[in-house]
């Protein structure tokens, strides 16, 4: 996810040499203006951003500091499209949400990954099947429901949508649900019976938020089919798909930019937990390389005790982040799902998680020399990565069967992780931290 970006603004902001330096300004911009491009942001979106940035920097004096500064605030500024954030809840129960996209798109895994969501907040869900279009779109639906345990309302003797949801929502309403998810039939923007359709399950529900699923994968088509299922539908919030992909990333940006329709969810995974609100600060951190301990801290919350979790966090806080707590984590990334989505938000390893593959944690190379260059320390030293000198990495070394210059590697990304993670406990770690909590949906991050 986002990698090609990343990748491309680090190389931007390396462009910057010297202070006061118009010409390697000059190489920065053009750098960030190519690799924007490249990743499928609209051209006038880029030129005004890079004109922006242009300005602002030569304002502050030229320097990688006021680039960067500059660069943050104006993709924080354009990913903040007006509306809420995270899920809305309607003042009276079921709140309805009417998932709808192309083809494909990802609406019916999403659908399951948004209710698992709400379920780790407590919420009692209800999901629709209401696609009738593909034969085996309810069978879908019927399995993914029972191997995560989610309730599910189906008609296999009715033929007409409308009614299915109009009896689901009855269904949420006298079972006491607190969320009712209709999942419909995918469409192409042109096949206008079936936007008809679409339109009359709307009507029907009058549902409390019309969620679009876009497939990040298609670039600035998504931008423009978004456009088209907004004017029919009147879309409440965008959920983009598929990021864990090679998704070229600007397509988030366009879609804020270009349609101003909040961007409200991502999905970086095939697996239920494989969904994160979207947030913009947290995004644009992550795209510039810093990572994002606020949102692993969220997803750790959602699937281990709460105890745990809050111990953790305040570990990384005081920067007392150990390799125990390093194998913990692995362990119970196991409940987490996509591992590579899960390792970029680590400050400092995302550079790896672009090496590593969608694997399982077991048969993970990376993973398994880890654990054995951690389970070749001693209780003290698994304690206090500080304690490690020379002797004692060579005999980790030995102990693991690797080289001593594996064992730096690691050591080395694991000093970057815990570095960024003081760095995030510090002044502005904690603005952000307040932030988040006085926002709409509060997270569940212990304090
Ligand atoms: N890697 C990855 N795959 C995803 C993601 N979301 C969905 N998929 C995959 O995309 C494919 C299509 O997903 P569905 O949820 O069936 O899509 P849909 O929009 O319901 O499709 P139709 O009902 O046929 O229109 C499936 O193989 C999903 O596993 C994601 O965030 N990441
Ligand atoms: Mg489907």
């Amino acid at each position: 996810m986002f990698e090609a970006l990343t990748d491309s603004f680090k190389s931007a902001i390396n462009k910057i040499r010297f202070a006061d330096d118009e010409k390697s300004l000059k190489k920065a911009l053009d750098t960030l203006k190519k690799s924007l491009l490249k990743a499928d942001v609209h051209h006038k979106v880029v030129r005004d951003l890079v004109k922006t940035i242009e300005i602002e920097t030569k304002q502050a004096g030229i320097g990688k500091e006021s680039f960067l500064r500059s660069m943050k605030d104006n993709l924080t500024e354009i990913l903040t499209a007006p509306g809420n954030q995270g899920f809305i809840f309607a003042s009276k129960p079921p709140t309805v949400a009417l998932m709808c996209g192309l083809q494909g798109s990802g609406k019916t895994t999403t659908t399951v990954k948004l209710a698992n969501y709400l379920k780790t907040k407590q919420k009692k869900v209800l999901i629709a099947a209401c696609d009738l279009q593909r034969l085996a779109a309810v069978e879908q639906l019927k399995q993914l429901c029972e191997q995560n345990e989610m309730d599910l309302f189906f008609n296999d003797s009715e033929s007409d949508p409308v009614k299915i949801a109009k009896e689901a929502l009855a269904k949420a309403k006298s079972g006491l649900y607190d969320v009712l998810i209709v999942d419909t039939a995918g469409r192409l923007a042109i096949d206008q019976e079936l936007m008809e359709e679409l339109q009359d399950i709307k009507k029907s529900l009058n549902p409390d938020e019309v969620f679009y699923v876009a497939d990040s994968l298609t670039g600035q088509d998504a931008v423009r089919s978004a456009a088209t299922f907004n004017e029919l539908m009147e879309i409440s919030g965008v959920i983009l798909t598929k990021y864990d992909g090679d998704s070229k990333g600007g397509v988030a940006l366009g879609i804020a930019k270009q349609l101003n329709i909040p961007l409200r969810f991502i999905g970086m995974g095939e697996k239920v937990g494989d969904l994160e609100q979207f947030l913009p600060d947290r995004i644009v951190t992550r795209l510039m390389g810093e990572g994002d301990l606020l949102t692993l801290a969220e997803k750790t919350v959602g699937v281990i005790d709460e105890k745990e979790a809050k111990k953790l966090t305040s570990k990384i806080k005081k920067g007392q982040f150990n390799f125990n707590d390093f194998l913990d984590q692995l362990e119970s990334m196991k409940k987490l799902g996509n591992l590579k989505s899960l390792i970029g938000m680590i400050p400092g390893m995302s550079g790896m998680a672009g090496k590593l593959k969608d694997m399982d944690l077991e048969n993970n190379v990376e993973v398994t020399r880890m654990k054995a260059m951690i389970s070749s320390m001693t209780k003290k030293e698994r304690e206090l990565p500080s304690l490690l000198n020379n002797a004692r990495k060579k005999r980790i070394a030995n102990g693991a069967g690797l080289s001593q210059l594996e064992v730096n590697r690691f050591l080395k990304q694991f000093k970057n992780a815990a570095k960024m993670a003081k760095k995030f406990s510090g002044k502005n770690g904690m603005k952000d931290l307040e932030n988040l909590m006085s926002g709409q949906d509060r997270m569940q991050i212990p304090r």
